[in-house]
């Protein structure tokens, strides 16, 4: 970052800065800084390049408001930019949640600029970040020799794997649900599939020994509650047993061959495809063997549960009848082309697309040009390994000009398939997996 020296700055302060511009930050705007939201954006520019920005001064710049945007921004026009990140759509900067439009998932690996952000809290400085120090401590009551390792051990010592694993936030789709419900409102893109290297999480649990009455693990990580206490984390959870130790399940220190990026966990990850992606954590410092379900930030209450049976849109359902998200439904989505596109008659349709399934496989995708009256199976690909999401294409004919929706539908290995509408209304608007559609004019 390129601090000008600001006259505006008292002496000590611009010391401050050199030394510790983090700190600096923290002492301006009253908090820690988180980059990536738009006020922490502004904050990490410094008050120089915000005044540049504005093209003024600030005049009382030492009485605003810590995490303040200048009024004059709020109808900027452009819109703010996660960095590394493109086409993404921010639904909230304070903590960052961006989605993915569907056409920009259409690659079979989702490229690192393309995968959504689901923050719990602020992100870790990414000064704070560096891989050669990073350590991950195994603990818990069920771990029989605790341990530390650094970053630079952990590679060293186990062998690596890499696996496409598809992620996505147990709250995908959640905008659809009627009474709607509270939290981020994500339409399709809180799902990606990018290719994860790492070590099994399974091997370093072996290693420190797993006593008999293990029964799940529990994560902890290095972001910060957004209250800025730090007596409390934004999330901790975890996985039973049987999830924490399959192949796939990794430690994951590189995403499609490069680092992970910083919002989406760099240096370390959990990474356990097919579950609600909340399990997956970021930034990883410890992993806890427990003897009991794990009970960090965010496994309690009606987080990332849903009522054992089904219950009237608006139900109050109480904490005894709702049940912790495993593996998640059958799910697809149509990448291209994208919604609203022309296509002439009488050439042939051709459209693609991914689905997944948690744990188990897709068997069959179908796609509709009328509604759902009628279905045409597409040619599905097996997936890359296991918990990767799989391409499905189709080719279609449209019998005269107008307006058409495509549908798409997957069914999984169990013979279930998606519902056409929204499915069963819950609490926190889980697990939405209706049909996808797009939009198609034959002209
Ligand atoms: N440490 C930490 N891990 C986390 C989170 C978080 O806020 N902090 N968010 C979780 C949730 S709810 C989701 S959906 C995924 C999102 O992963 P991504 O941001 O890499 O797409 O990360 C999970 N892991
Ligand atoms: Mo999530």
């Amino acid at each position: 970052m390129n601090e000008e020296p600001n006259p505006s700055r008292s002496a000590g302060l611009q010391d401050l800065y050199a030394r510790d511009p983090a700190r600096a930050e923290a002492l301006i705007w009253g908090q820690k800084t988180d980059p990536l939201s738009r006020r922490g954006f502004f904050k990490r520019a410094g008050l120089a390049a915000v005044t540049a920005a504005l093209g003024t001064e600030i005049v009382f710049w030492d009485r605003m408001p810590p995490g303040l945007i200048p009024a004059a921004f709020a109808q900027a026009p452009t819109p703010f930019q996660i960095p590394g990140k493109e086409g993404l759509v921010v639904l909230n900067d304070r903590p960052v949640n961006a989605e993915t439009p569907a056409h920009f998932l259409d690659d079979e690996v989702t490229p690192a600029k393309h995968l959504f952000v689901r923050n719990n809290g602020h992100a870790p400085l990414p000064e704070t970040l560096d891989p050669a120090k990073w350590t991950l401590e195994i603990a818990g009551e069920a771990c029989e020799r605790p341990a530390k390792f650094t970053l630079p051990e952990l590679k060293a010592k186990f062998p690596h794997h890499t696996y496409r694993l598809q992620i996505e936030c147990g709250g995908n789709g959640r905008s659809e649900f009627n009474p709607p419900t509270h939290g981020n409102q994500w339409t399709v893109g809180a799902v990606g599939c990018p290719e994860w290297t790492g070590i099994r999480l399974r091997d370093v649990l072996e290693h420190c020994g797993i006593k008999e009455n293990a029964v799940y693990i529990g994560y902890r990580a290095a972001d910060t509650h957004l209250s800025g206490d730090p007596d409390k984390v934004p999330i901790s959870r975890g996985v039973p047993m049987r999830k924490a130790l399959e192949d796939e399940t990794l430690l994951a220190f590189a995403m499609n061959g490069a680092d992970i990026p910083l919002q989406n966990g760099h240096p370390l990850r959990l990474v356990a495809g097919g579950w609600p992606a909340s399990v997956s954590g970021k930034w990883l410092t410890k992993i806890e063997v427990r003897d009991r379900v794990h009970d960090g930030e965010k496994m309690g209450g009606d987080s990332y549960k849903m009522p054992k049976y089904p219950v009237a849109p608006g139900t109050k359902v109480p904490e005894e009848d709702m049940a912790i998200i495993e593996s998640m439904p059958v799910k697809s989505i149509v990448t291209f082309p994208k919604s609203g596109t022309t296509h002439p008659l009488g050439e042939t349709f051709a459209c693609r697309g991914h689905a997944w399934a948690g744990d188990l496989e897709v068997k069959e995708v179908h796609v509709s040009i009328d509604f759902g009256s009628t279905w045409v199976k597409t040619d599905l690909k097996k997936p890359a390994n296991r918990l990767a999401w799989q391409r499905w294409n189709a080719e279609l004919k449209f019998p005269k000009k107008g307006y058409y929706e495509v549908w798409v539908r997957a069914v999984d290995a169990e013979g279930k398939s998606q519902p056409m509408l929204v499915p069963g209304w819950n609490p926190k608007g889980y697990l939405n997996n209706a049909c996808h559609r797009i939009a198609v004019q034959a002209v």
